[in-house]
């Protein structure tokens, strides 16, 4: 199941807009806030362990970086580790050119299939995560949230975080009357808690179906 995703190797960074890859290849990326998990996540959905660069200092990613997956003569689609957001020790102008970046991103880039939205399962739905929501259902297209570092909360604590969640978004999904499009899930790389998951919601919007 997970035969694609554990074939990957690093493609390129993107600082601009006009600069991402013309390849009309799948994609799926990875948002959040900085330090939400973001590098990590795609280090162990990709089996390897220095992919993408994780870090204890936030904002470490601070360009669009591009992933390949999926044989090396051959690639099949691109996972893309974004830049963190909500990190306030950044000046106002790198904050605002992280914006562009991301909302011309997410709302223009039609090879995105899907939108991973990791948040830390201790503070899940900040409004910020709430913005990213917005940029990007009204896309149609669907986001999958990991409420990251489950680890870190007792299990009855992580399921009612879980079912809160999933709660807010039914609620914001059908205020809006969007499909069913959001969805959320446990996760953690510590204790490889819901791997399978994940990367069966990635493989499935990468099939070539989706590629319309
Ligand atoms: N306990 C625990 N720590 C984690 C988990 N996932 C990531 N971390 C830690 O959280 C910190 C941030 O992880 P990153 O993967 O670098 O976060 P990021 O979202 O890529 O951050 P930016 O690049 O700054 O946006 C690192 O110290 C990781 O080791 C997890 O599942 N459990
Ligand atoms: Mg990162």
């Amino acid at each position: 199941m997970s035969f694609l995703l554990h074939q990957a190797r690093f493609l390129v960074t993107v600082n601009h807009l006009r600069d991402l890859p013309p390849s009309p290849l799948p994609e799926v990326a990875f948002a959040g806030r900085s330090n939400a998990g973001k590098s990590s996540a795609i280090n162990v959905l990709c089996n390897q362990r220095r992919l993408a660069f994780a870090s204890k200092t936030p904002g470490r990613t601070q360009h669009i970086n591009y992933f390949s997956v999926g044989p090396a003569d051959q690639p099949r689609a691109h996972l893309i580790d974004l830049p963190g957001y909500g990190y306030a020790e950044v000046p106002a102008s790198v904050q605002i050119h992280w914006e562009q970046l991301l909302g011309g991103y997410l709302q223009t880039r039609t090879q995105l299939c899907g939108l991973i939205l990791l948040m830390d399962a201790r503070r899940p739905c900040t409004e910020l995560d709430w913005q990213m929501i917005d940029w990007f259902a009204s896309t149609g297209k669907p986001i999958h949230m990991l409420l990251t570092k489950a680890d870190k909360l007792t299990r009855q604590a992580s399921i009612n975080t879980l079912r809160t969640v999933q709660q807010k978004l039914a609620e914001y999904t059908m205020r809006l009357g969007l499909p069913n499009q959001l969805t959320v899930q446990l996760f953690s790389t510590l204790k490889r808690v819901g791997l399978d998951d994940a990367q069966h919601t990635i493989e499935a919007w990468l099939k070539p179906a989706h590629q319309t």
